[in-house]
């Protein structure tokens, strides 16, 4: 049907007037009765008229999360932002201090800039150490990370500064920091290797699954401990980042937790630019049996998308590649406004009230500590 027919006369009042008998239905019977209700809805227009949905393994490009379902914040926001700033700082200014010293001595920035909300948050709230009264949670950190690692560790107190001044040159006689996680290198620091990418998340179904496997077979007491992994969204193109994940979901093991970073970006390049790469990962996790968590956008987006009755920005935000969501985000607020809400002059309606720098600081879900914190709540309560 053509687009102009689809948004006049006739459709538009039949489709609001479903949406409103809708949001009846979930004020007086709430979500479960209401996801009840859309199910026989498309049941009844397959069996009476043979009406097929198109099948999709994917959910809206929104959050999983939805406002109203997300918990309050239980920690101190300031203070949680000062550390994370401090840690964030200590790890950039290590690597380009090294290589200052020694040219060419490489190491990562972007990997934990960009995943530092994600640790920030897990450390803060949800890693548990191990316990006389029970087990503890173990975790896979994604091996480019390793700085942010460090930086946290020397803010703690449990590096001291001439560790963190021979990066990557573990060898020199005051001691100093292994390039990525090893055990061999680091005993007392890393308990797994994952840098080769794959590792991480292949090694983490395989120590979940043998947790559960003590469990069962009452060689270990569970105490609800966690097997996290964090990685890459280029690193789900390894062949072992997804090879076992069948094998997660049919022992049904709810004590792993995946974290995938999906900066869009892996070290050469987007990691898809013609695509959506959490799109496409969400359609191979959901579609291998597990519960899928979208964390996409940050607060700053909210009343927009509460405000998007008609569901035209987030199907505007489906639309949109990657490559070109990479373009938008080192542009100004202005070239955001152009392209992304000048598609639709309804669009950019709904954002006249916000300045082009306005425009431009709409944070992500992966730098909101609140959503990351309802997401990692949710995962670890399932
Ligand atoms: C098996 C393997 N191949 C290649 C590399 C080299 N390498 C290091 S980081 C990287 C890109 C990582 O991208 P992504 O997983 O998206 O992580 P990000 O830095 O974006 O968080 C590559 C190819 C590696 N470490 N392991
Ligand atoms: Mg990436």
């Amino acid at each position: 049907m053509a687009e102009a027919q689809k948004t006049n006369g006739l459709e538009v009042i039949e489709t609001r007037e479903w949406l409103d008998s809708l949001d009846y239905v979930l004020a007086k019977g709430g979500p479960e009765r209401a996801g009840r209700l859309i199910q026989q809805l498309s049941l009844h227009a397959r069996l009476s008229a043979g009406v097929n949905l198109p099948f999709t393994a994917t959910t809206p490009y929104q959050n999983t999360i939805s406002v109203r379902q997300q918990p309050p914040f239980p920690g101190s926001q300031d203070m949680e932002r000062r550390i994370k700033s401090l840690v964030r700082w200590n790890a950039l200014a290590m690597v380009v201090r090294s290589n200052k010293k020694t040219e060419g001595i490489g190491g990562h920035i972007s990997t934990f800039a960009s995943a530092a909300t994600l640790y920030e948050v897990a450390f803060n709230h949800f890693f548990r150490a191990q316990t006389e009264a029970g087990d503890r949670d173990v975790v896979y950190f994604q091996g480019h990370a390793a700085p942010g690692i460090y930086a946290r560790a020397y803010l703690e107190g449990r590096l001291g500064i001439e560790k963190l001044h021979n990066f990557r040159r573990e060898l020199k006689p005051e001691g100093g920091l292994s390039s990525y996680p090893h055990p061999w290198l680091m005993p007392d620091f890393w308990e797994f290797p994952t840098v080769s990418m794959g590792l991480g998340p292949i090694q983490a179904i395989y120590h979940a699954r043998f947790i559960r496997y003590l469990e069962n077979r009452g060689l270990k007491t569970s105490t609800g401990g966690k097997v996290w992994a964090f990685m890459g969204d280029g690193e789900m193109d390894e062949p072992e980042a997804l090879g076992s994940i069948t094998l997660a979901s049919r022992e049904k093991l709810d004590n792993l937790i995946f974290v995938v970073n999906c900066n869009l970006q892996r070290l050469d390049g987007p990691v898809r630019g013609n695509g959506k790469i959490i799109q496409e990962l969400e359609a191979i996790f959901r579609g291998a049996g597990w519960n899928v968590i979208k964390v996409v956008w940050g607060g700053d987006w909210d009343t927009l998308i509460q405000n998007d009755r008609d569901g035209l920005l987030v199907k505007r935000l489906g639309e949109i590649s990657d490559g070109q969501y990479q373009k938008y985000f080192v542009e100004s607020g202005a070239y955001f406004r152009h392209n992304l809400f000048g598609s639709d002059p309804r669009l950019l309606k709904m954002v006249e009230h916000l300045s082009d720098e306005q425009l431009a600081r709409l944070r992500l879900g992966g730098h909101d500590p609140i959503k990351v914190h309802a997401a990692y709540r949710s995962a670890v309560d399932h």
